[in-house]
């Protein structure tokens, strides 16, 4: 299978760090989606990264899609529980880590525009989503030393905030998220030892 994204897409690490703790071998094909030669729209209709591409030709996305079937199609390592509740649980933090990369996403975009364009509002708002995301990601991390309480394992949860996080330290690193969420930092700093972190940290 073929793995379409860029080298600093948020949501495109997390779906390379499930293949690669899941041991499952895949081809990177490295795209700009902003580039206006893009072949990304012939694989997504939506023109976004990342996009799974199977040996039939199917094109999957987006990244939540992915690591669903990604989870499934292989054995080895599960991210995803199946117990009902605490597969609902670790997907709702996925989404509020993915809610909190948006808000970080479209920030940046914004920055990116020309002054006179620039909406303080809109940034603001962001900006507000993006401070109640991180302290709400650290209420559900607690102390405990993954998000899934009950378990000594990483999961999904784990996964997604670790893209998040690394996301804001590329993008935004003016903001102190360690100082203040100790706990956020923890994490962080245990899920940069492993391989499948070390091997995605986002190239510019
Ligand atoms: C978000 C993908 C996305 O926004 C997912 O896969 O989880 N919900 C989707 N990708 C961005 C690149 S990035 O910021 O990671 C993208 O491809 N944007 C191109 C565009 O035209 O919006």
């Amino acid at each position: 299978m073929k793995l379409i994204t860029s080298l600093t897409s948020p949501y495109g690490r997390k779906v390379r760090v499930v293949l690669l703790e899941k041991k499952i071998p895949f081809h990177l094909q490295v795209e700009n989606p902003w580039s206006s030669d893009t072949p990304v729209p012939s694989f997504n209709p939506l023109g976004k990264v990342p996009v799974l591409v199977l040996e039939d030709g199917i094109s999957v996305f987006d990244s939540r899609v992915i690591v669903e079937y990604l989870d499934h199609v292989s054995p080895v390592a599960h991210l995803i529980p199946s117990e009902p509740k605490i597969r609902m649980m670790v997907r709702g933090v996925e989404a509020l880590a993915d809610g909190v990369t948006d808000a970080a996403v479209a920030a940046n975009l914004e920055r990116k525009r020309a002054p006179e364009q620039r909406s303080s509002e809109w940034m603001t708002l962001q900006e507000k989503t993006l401070f109640r995301g991180l302290e709400a990601l650290s209420e559900a991390l607690g102390e405990k030393p993954w998000f899934l309480g009950n378990s000594n394992s990483m999961t999904l949860a784990d996964v997604a905030c670790g893209c998040t996080l690394g996301y804001l330290d590329l993008r935004f690193p003016e903001i102190d998220w360690r100082t203040a969420h100790p706990n956020l930092a923890r994490l962080a700093e245990k899920l940069a030892s492993r391989a499948s972190f070390m091997e995605t940290v986002p190239v510019v």
